[in-house]
């Protein structure tokens, strides 16, 4: 066996580089450069017209990712005695395809299991879907984005018959009259597009933030809906009540452009405004304000976030929104219309080339005939030999071990210990596997349950394209040299490749060849990328998909004319609200919902080894009213011993105004005893399969006093 090359992209790291920051989907330009040969340091890219030069905090310091002590530099194996020990490449890579081999002989390929990443490149996202179809032969295969955007995704596609998350550029956010905001805290999450936001307020224009706290974000709106958590279908059940009571649906628009109206209307009869103000907690008239100034703009804007999708009923609930959209006349327009703001750096394209479970590249799904002989024929192989769909992400986390089948992980981008709901089932699930392996430039909460670790590139060493929330496909670009003894995913799946057989398949040594069988398995597809090079990038600042040959200038701005369903039409759909997996009662009486902080980025692990970050938010802290702090005895730093039907973790309080009195908020960025997934609920959403994140039934079990080592910074 050869030993894998050091891809190109390391071999072509500059001085100065411009390229994307690491962390979410806004995807700001950066400028990298080594002042004096030192450390890498990191600067807004004041060309990149989506930042504009802006940053957050974790983009200006996200150059301590690069040298930072932490670093996984060689591979990794447990020993005999229990540790993970450095191992030379080629015996933790024979290690590993022996492993899989073993269990595909054992228990058939189906006892193999892959987990991926919004956060991988489109090439990596690509292949490692490929790798799983082809070198693994088995249909599990999902990933993180199920527990992110699967929910707006699969509402999307039943509505317009297309997922591209924000169907216009965010520039387009300044020129809108109205803009509804549903539980999206974007001042935290997306910083820097808050000053299209700040140009539409000071363009006239109006903002509507739907959060159970008043969120930074919110703190900038006119008005603010403070929702009961798990209530938004009926809110926007409700708004559509009274704009059809009020006449201010747009009866032309309806008749000409969409399908499904009737059923739609008749299913919004019951949300009067009593009963929406019972199951929301917004007032009635707070609730005829926020629908009469979306029907009377020129252009109105609904954009959701997680607040709203992670919910058992979060297709449902972005559909309801898309109803009211859609009613309104809004889609379409200028300025205007529906979408939501996707989170992972890749989010977009990771969700779009077969990760996901029931999915081929370019949007094709696995269990459409022509799709899969597309798909085949790109591969050079029999579409009879694809498997078919598999289980999604927790389905397929919650079937780790012998009992539920899956043996064998491979995970690639996801620290699925900490970000999983009912994370303490998981991890003992991790712990039950025959064979772990994990791909990371660091060590987390998963790759501790490891039986190898592969250390790989990070952003600014490797070479790639990711998709922003806008569609805009940019690219990744190698400024900094990767350690010694780290090398790139693509040269992982290379070389497990190879050992299970499959080499031919996947002969790729770098990001741009990945890039070009990429182009041709999407094309035709609904993400056509084929049209899209890196030269085109490099020269329009990004290209939109769809973008199907070289001469089409690409897609900024979607629906003028035509939906992507065959009739062309927008498509309504009846739905109506429905409890939460789990309620509050008389046991379990507050509702938990979860989110983030603006200084750590998911599950952390990167962001807590960065040191302005971790000063700035050392540790998860439970937000809770005034009044619910009295009633329970507790203070500011007191600690908070929270307890759901799942499980118990501890919370420094935070004592709030900010937050309704019956619901307590955490961010789930940490693991250990302040992981608030050992709370979170894993009821699942039919359609999308998204965790219920954003709603659970919680008590406070106990409070006291800090100790000396948990005193508050
Ligand atoms: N700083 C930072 N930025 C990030 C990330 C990060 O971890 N940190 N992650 C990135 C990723 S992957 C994502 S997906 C995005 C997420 O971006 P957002 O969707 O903005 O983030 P969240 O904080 O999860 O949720 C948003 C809001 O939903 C509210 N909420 C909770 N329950 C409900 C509810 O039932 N209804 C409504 N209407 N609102 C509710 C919360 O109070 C919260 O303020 O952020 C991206 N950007
Ligand atoms: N309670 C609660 N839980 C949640 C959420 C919530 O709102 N509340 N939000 C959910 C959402 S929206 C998301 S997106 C998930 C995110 O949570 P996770 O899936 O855990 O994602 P991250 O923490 O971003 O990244 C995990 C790992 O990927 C590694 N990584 C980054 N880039 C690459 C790469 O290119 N290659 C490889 N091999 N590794 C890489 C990082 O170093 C890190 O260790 O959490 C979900 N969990
Ligand atoms: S907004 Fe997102 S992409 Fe921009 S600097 Fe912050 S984390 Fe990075
Ligand atoms: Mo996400």
């Amino acid at each position: 066996m050869s030993a894998p090359v050091a891809s190109l992209a390391v071999l072509s790291h500059a001085a100065r580089c411009r390229t994307h920051c690491p962390y979410c989907a806004y995807q700001c330009g950066v400028v990298m450069s080594q002042p004096g040969g030192g450390a890498w340091t990191v600067a807004g890219d004041p060309q990149f017209p989506v930042n504009n030069g802006q940053l957050c905090i974790k983009g200006w310091t996200a150059a301590e990712l690069l040298g930072n002590p932490e670093r996984v530099t060689t591979p990794l194996m447990r020993t005999t005695a229990g540790k993970l020990a450095p191992a030379a490449w080629g015996e933790a890579l024979d290690f590993v395809a022996d492993g899989i081999r073993r269990i595909r002989a054992e228990h058939g390929p189906e006892a193999v299991g892959l987990f991926g990443s919004g956060a991988l490149t489109n090439e990596k996202a690509y292949l490692l879907g490929k790798f799983a179809r082809l070198a693994v032969g088995t249909p599990h295969m999902d990933y993180n984005g199920r527990f992110c955007m699967s929910s707006a995704a699969g509402a999307g596609n039943k509505a317009f018959g297309i997922d591209r998350g924000l169907p216009f550029p965010v520039s387009d956010i300044a020129d809108a009259e109205v803009i509804l905001l549903v539980g999206a805290n974007s001042a935290d999450t997306l910083p820097p597009i808050m000053q299209w936001f700040d140009r539409q307020k000071a363009n006239g224009g109006r903002l509507i933030v739907a959060d159970p706290r008043r969120s930074a974000t919110a703190r900038t709106a006119d008005l603010h809906l403070p929702v009961t958590p798990g209530s938004d279908l009926a809110l926007a059940n409700g708004l559509l009540f009274l704009a059809i009571e009020e006449r201010l649906i747009d009866e032309a628009y309806i008749a000409s452009r969409t399908v499904g109206f009737d059923a739609v209307r008749s299913a919004v009869l019951t949300y009067d405004p009593p009963r929406v103000e019972r199951i929301t907690g917004v007032r009635e008239a707070a609730l005829r304000t926020c629908v009469r100034w979306l029907a009377e703009a020129e252009g109105a804007m609904i954009l959701t976030g997680r607040g709203p999708e992670q919910q058992s009923k979060g297709v449902d609930t972005v559909l309801a929104f898309i109803n009211l959209a859609l009613a309104l006349g809004k889609v379409g327009r200028p300025a205007s219309g529906f979408g939501t703001l996707t989170g992972q750096g890749n989010g977009q394209g990771g969700r779009e080339h077969g990760q996901k479970a029931d999915q081929l590249p370019g949007y094709r799904l696995i269990e459409v005939d022509a799709h899969r002989a597309h798909v085949a024929k790109v591969w050079g192989v029999d579409p009879a030999s694809l498997p078919r769909k598999g289980k999604s992400a927790y389905e397929l986390l919650d079937s780790l071990g012998p009992d539920g089948g899956i043996r064998g992980l491979l995970v690639m981008g996801s620290n699925v210990a900490v970000a999983s709901p009912h994370a303490g089932n998981i991890i003992n699930r991790l712990k039950s596997l025959d064979l772990l392996a994990v791909c990371d430039a660091f060590l987390n909460e998963t790759s501790a349950e490891a039986d190898v670790v592969f250390p790989v590139y990070q952003w600014a060493e490797e070479e790639g394209t990711m998709t922003n929330l806008e569609g805009r496909v940019i690219r990744r670009r190698a400024a900094a040299a990767s350690p010694p003894g780290v090398r790139g995913d693509i040269d992982v799946l290379r070389e497990l490749a190879t050992r299970l057989g499959a080499g031919d398949k996947f002969a790729f040594h770098s990001a741009p060849e990945v890039f070009e069988e990429f182009r041709r398995a999407t094309a035709g597809g609904t993400a056509d990328y084929s049209g899209i090079t890196y030269d085109r990038i490099d020269r329009e600042e990004g290209v939109f998909w769809p973008c199907p040959a070289e001469d089409h200038p690409g897609t900024p701005r979607l629906f003028a004319e035509r939906f992507h369903h065959a009739d062309g039409k927008a498509k309504f759909h009846a739905v109506t609200h429905r409890p939460a997996g789990e309620e509050p009662d008389a046991d379990y009486p507050l509702y938990l919902t979860t989110g983030r902080y603006k200084e750590h980025y998911n599950s952390g692990a990167q962001t807590r080894l960065v040191s302005t970050l971790a000063a700035a938010q050392p540790r998860p802290r439970a937000q809770l009213h005034p009044h619910l702090a009295a009633r329970l005895g507790a203070e500011r730093g007191s600690v908070l011993v929270l307890e759901t039907r799942r499980g118990r973790a501890e919370f420094a309080a935070d004592v709030s105004h900010d937050v309704r009195q019956d619901t307590i908020f955490v961010p789930f960025h940490w693991g250990g005893r302040g992981a608030v997934n050992l709370l979170t609920n894993p009821a699942l959403d039919p359609t999308s399969r998204m965790p219920e994140y954003k709603v659970a039934a919680v008590r406070v079990a106990a409070v006291r006093p800090p100790t000396d080592q948990e005193v508050p910074a």
